[in-house]
């Protein structure tokens, strides 16, 4: 078999997972309707990135950066304004920023590694959270009202 027979028999392994993911789009288009299947097709064309909402890389600017040198968040403690944005720039090492659950505190971010995710801060106060994978790291973002 030539190079111009495998070209033109449409097998190649990247034709294979397109086909794949429409057979399986056209399936789910039965049963979840047509806005859940353009929704599918979409994470299906952002597979391989793994990108999602709230993930950056780099932190956008004018976001504070929390580090995570070994088990530790650093800073403990975090100084934003209100609407201010805090960027938890995860290592290589797996870790997780699970807040305390209270008014304001933003969504919780699972398990992560080797990138940065923003979140956002609209509410005054105090707002605590825990790295569940180690036991006593922990940190807080403190929100002052806008100046
Ligand atoms: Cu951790």
């Amino acid at each position: 078999m030539t190079t111009d027979d495998y070209l033109s028999s449409g097998t190649g392994p990247g034709r294979n997972h397109m086909r794949n993911i429409v057979r399986i789009l056209r399936v789910l288009g039965h049963r979840v309707g047509p806005i859940s299947a353009a929704f599918l097709l979409l994470m299906a064309g952002a597979c391989g990135s793994d990108k999602s909402v709230g993930v950056t890389d780099p932190p956008p600017p004018g976001s504070t950066v929390v580090e995570m040198p070994g088990n530790a968040f650093s800073p403990f403690n975090t100084v934003i304004k209100v609407n201010g944005t805090v960027s938890f720039d995860f290592p290589g090492d797996e870790h997780d920023v699970t807040f305390v659950a209270k008014a304001g505190a933003p969504a919780s971010i699972p398990v992560t590694k080797s990138k940065v995710v923003t979140r956002t801060f609209t509410t005054a106060g105090v707002f605590p959270y825990d790295c569940k994978v180690h036991p006593g790291m922990s940190g807080q973002i403190t929100v002052t009202d806008q100046a």
